[in-house]
């Protein structure tokens, strides 16, 4: 017997393998217990899977890849599942192999490799199984009076082996840098089975190629991410949030410039506007900040061992905004922060977006603003916009409701500006399978080449991942 999905069936051996391999109570191919795993979170991107394997251990997933290597199946490696360009959920339209037959699809979920050791107090670095999630991983090592330099709205949800493997960046890039840049070590699983593994948390180790920070922004294509050894930061206890109205998106990118570089205490600069701060309000309550609307809102938080409030307000007051609202106590700061915050989730509610989330130069952030309503507008003139992100590292999330999941007229038309601007068609989300045909446009002939070559030489056989970053299989162009 084999089970049947939309034209992809994994033989009965080859479940048995993945049984054996993991446990027959971690494979599940019952489609209510599968469905969860299959769609991602904004229901734009879904698939149907042969079968959801959770491995426990570095070698069970290792079994598990070599049991989908050996049947031609694809291994679809997935963390919280809370991606947003579809590189997390099996294809729609399943991958093909050389005669064309449909392959099946087997999701690897690393949530149970949830180890996490206790916190190296002398090296300031923390090794944790790529399962657990980023809100845990701050409680455990602030416990120890560190911090963890990665923070984002989705941390409840958001893994490390999944924040690795799509460099995931947050809101605190500025100060830290994003996800490629925490690792100190790395443990991996290639596609057929080997492990590689480098985590004795050396600040400096120049000897041969960095496997580890290949695979971050791999994006699941070269090796599944089974643990990782992270640097650590100071914790900063005193905060202060300021929200700041200003005339455009242009205002709020050089306001953030000068805030960085006359306040050594940043940790934030971002950006939303008002039809987005409004739906906001209406989806998860609250009151608005300001008496009147503004056109744009600019988020600045510092952090520090001493309170940074009275810094932070005399830097703001020599800026000419339009009014201006500071936060110290946690209850403010989460209020004004939850306006932005919220943002991912408020649009969520009210439809099925497309999700653009491009690199601009930081100097051009305001005429991109501008530009970009006017180019959706222009491919479809009922289509919503909301503009967020992060303005002082010139990430803006670029979210459209009204056209249908499967038009990508709008995706085209805000990605090609992106290019023309200078920028990339993707800042911090990655290519998944939603961007895939702007991979050479942006990155040009010869680095798609590259990248193809790296992948044909680590997986050859095309397991990990098939149809996230490219189209084709390494090989088959
Ligand atoms: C954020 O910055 C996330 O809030 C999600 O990267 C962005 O909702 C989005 O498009
Ligand atoms: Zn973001």
């Amino acid at each position: 017997m084999s089970l049947q999905t939309d034209g992809a069936a994994l033989p009965e051996p080859a479940l048995q393998a993945l049984r054996a391999a993991v446990g027959p109570s971690h494979v599940l191919t019952d489609p209510d217990l599968r469905a969860t795993y299959e769609a991602d979170w904004t229901r734009r991107f879904h698939g149907v899977a042969a079968a959801v394997v959770r491995p426990g251990t570095v070698e069970e997933v290792a079994a598990v890849l070599r049991a989908c290597g050996e049947v031609g199946a694809a291994a679809v490696p997935q963390g919280g599942n809370t991606g947003l360009v579809g590189g997390g959920v099996p294809r729609a339209a399943a991958p093909r192999d050389e005669r064309g037959s449909p392959r099946p699809q087997v999701i690897v979920t690393m949530l149970r490799l949830r180890d996490i050791e206790a916190v190296d107090e002398v090296a300031g670095e923390v090794t944790v199984g790529a399962g657990v999630t980023l809100s845990v991983l701050q409680t455990h090592v602030r416990r120890s009076g560190w911090d963890f330099g990665v923070d984002m709205g989705s941390r409840d949800s958001a893994t490390v082996g999944g924040m690795v493997a799509t460099n995931a960046g947050g809101v605190n890039v500025l100060r830290y840098g994003g996800m490629r840049h925490q690792p100190v070590g790395m443990e991996a699983v290639l596609a057929d089975g080997r492990i590689i593994r480098r985590l004795p948390g050396l600040v400096k180790d120049n000897t041969g190629y960095a496997l580890g920070s290949l695979l971050a922004g791999s994006e699941g294509t070269l090796a599944i991410v089974t643990r990782v050894r992270l640097r650590l930061v100071p914790q900063l206890p005193r905060r202060a949030v300021a929200l700041m109205a200003v005339d455009d998106a242009g205002q709020a990118a050089a306001f953030a410039a000068q805030l960085r570089r006359r306040l050594s205490t940043i940790t934030a600069a971002e950006l939303f506007d008002d039809d987005g701060m409004r739906l906001v309000l209406r989806h998860a309550g609250g009151e608005p900040p300001f008496r009147e609307p503004h056109p744009r809102y600019l988020l600045i938080e510092c952090g520090a061992a001493a309170d940074p409030t009275d810094e932070l307000v005399e830097v703001i007051a020599g800026l000419p905004s339009r009014d201006v609202v500071v936060a110290s106590d946690e209850g403010g700061r989460l209020r004004l922060w939850k306006l932005r915050e919220s943002h991912t989730e408020a649009v969520n509610a009210a439809g099925v977006p497309h999700k653009l989330d491009v690199a601009v130069p930081i100097g051009r952030i305001g005429e991109f603003d501008f530009a970009v309503r006017d180019a959706i507008h222009r491919a479809d003139p009922d289509a919503r916009t909301f503009v967020y992100g992060h303005v002082g590292d010139g990430n803006l999330h670029v979210n459209v409701l009204g056209p249908d999941p499967d038009d990508e007229a709008v995706d085209d038309a805000v990605l090609e500006l992106a290019i023309q601007m200078g920028g990339a068609v993707s800042a911090e989300h990655g290519i998944g399978v939603a961007k895939v045909r702007w991979l050479v446009a942006d990155r040009g002939e010869s680095d798609v080449a590259t990248m193809r070559a790296i992948k044909g030489a680590l997986d050859p056989g095309d397991v990990l991942n098939p149809g996230v970053l490219f189209a084709t299989p390494p090989g088959r162009d």
